[in-house]
Formats: C-alpha cells, structure tokens, sequence
C-alpha cells in the first residue's frame, strides 16, 4: 500500500490560466515559445517532468572498514533535501564526519576526493549555517550508539537538490570518513580519508515513487 505524499511547495506554476490564453494565439510558434519561458520564469526554474524526487545511496566500507548502511533521500523544495538513513559496523560512540562528494565514483584511493561546493565558497562548515557560505555537502556527522548504529535522520539539508540544476547531487558520492568532522577545516573538517561510500542513485518522481521509500514516512 502506498502512502500519501507529504505537503510540499508548488514548484511547477499554473499562475496563466488557460481560459486567458485565446486559441489563435497558440498556434503561433513565436507566441508559443514565449509562453514557454513565461511558465519557466513563473516557477523559478523549467521542471522536468522525468526529473526524481526520490533517490537512494547504498554505502559499503573502504578502505579496510566493513561499514554498511543505506541512505535515502527526497526532494521537499527548490534545492532542498531531506535525508533519512541508517549506518551499521561503526565504532560505538565515535562520530563520523558525512559529505557529498564532488565525485561521481567510490573508486579506493588515497585521496577523499572534494566536498560538494555549489556555491563555490571554498570552505568547510558547520551544517546548520546558510549552504552559500560553505561546501553544500557538510551534512550532519553521523554518531554510533552502543550498537554500532548511526541514525541519520536530516529534515532539511540545502543546496542540494535530485534534479538537473546546478544543486544536483544525482550521482555523486556520500562519504563516510574515517574521523569525527570540527566543522572548521577546509576541505573535510579534518576528518580524515574515506570510510565507506556510496553513489546517490535516482529511485522515482513523485508521480511513481519507489515502495522502498514508504518507512521515510
Ligand atoms: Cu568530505
Ligand atoms: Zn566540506
């Protein structure tokens, strides 16, 4: 059984009604394209229609470490994301600094690769501060419990976003690194290499989303 979407803005506007717009006029080409960037320019962006709103992350250790763990995320808005997740095989009580990554692959080097930075700021930050004046991609840190496990549980991460605009984290990698983040040091917060990694890969729109994603809810 499928559950209910959640509320989220309106993304795509409907602000032109269609009874204002005399028939004649749309069988004008010209007319026609500029109705097309009138629409655009009325929702902030173009809208795909096959663009998800949902995607998954399978992460698996490297580098040695045997960490395992899925993450899932969901679109709720213009270059917003909401992020949902469990880590399993970690030290209890450590924390562990979470990135996206810039990079498209979890090839094994020696190297962590670079925090996702859309906004070109340069430098690494603490989380809960404006995603313009830091790597978009310093999430949270993820902290074990006397199990093992590291909950991540991220209501509103920004200047991220599942669709092709220039937020898009489709693709990329999550990082696990090896040590704890002091959101501080440029480029990982001192955090050290990576400890486990996955490729945020997309799993449906809104219109089809995925059954998996139904205990997000
Ligand atoms: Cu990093
Ligand atoms: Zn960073």
């Amino acid at each position: 059984m499928r559950l209910p979407l959640p509320i989220r803005p309106a993304i795509i506007s409907d602000s032109v009604p269609a009874a204002r717009i005399p028939m004649d006029l749309l069988r004008r080409p010209a007319a026609i394209a500029l109705l097309a960037a009138l629409l655009a320019a009325c929702a902030g962006r173009p809208r795909l229609a096959q663009e998800p709103d949902f995607a998954t992350a399978e992460l698996t250790g490297v580098g040695g470490h045997t960490f395992r763990g899925t993450l899932r995320f969901e679109q709720i808005g213009v270059s917003s994301v909401r992020i949902r997740g469990e880590l399993q095989g970690l030290e209890p009580g450590k924390s562990y600094a979470l990135h996206i990554h810039t990079e498209r692959n979890c090839h094994p080097r020696k190297e962590p690769g670079e925090d996702f930075d859309p906004f070109d700021s340069g430098r690494h930050g603490p989380p809960h501060t404006d995603p313009g004046t830091r790597h978009a991609g310093d999430l949270p840190p993820v902290t074990a419990n006397v199990a093992g496990v590291g909950n991540v549980s991220i209501p509103l991460a920004q200047g991220l976003s599942l669709w092709h605009d220039i937020y898009s984290i489709m693709g990329r990698a999550v990082v696990l690194h090896a040590g704890p983040d002091d959101s501080l040091t440029s480029p990982h917060g001192g955090a050290g290499g990576r400890a486990a990694c996955g490729l945020i890969t997309a799993q449906g729109t809104s219109q089809t989303p995925p059954d998996t994603l139904q205990n997000l809810r």
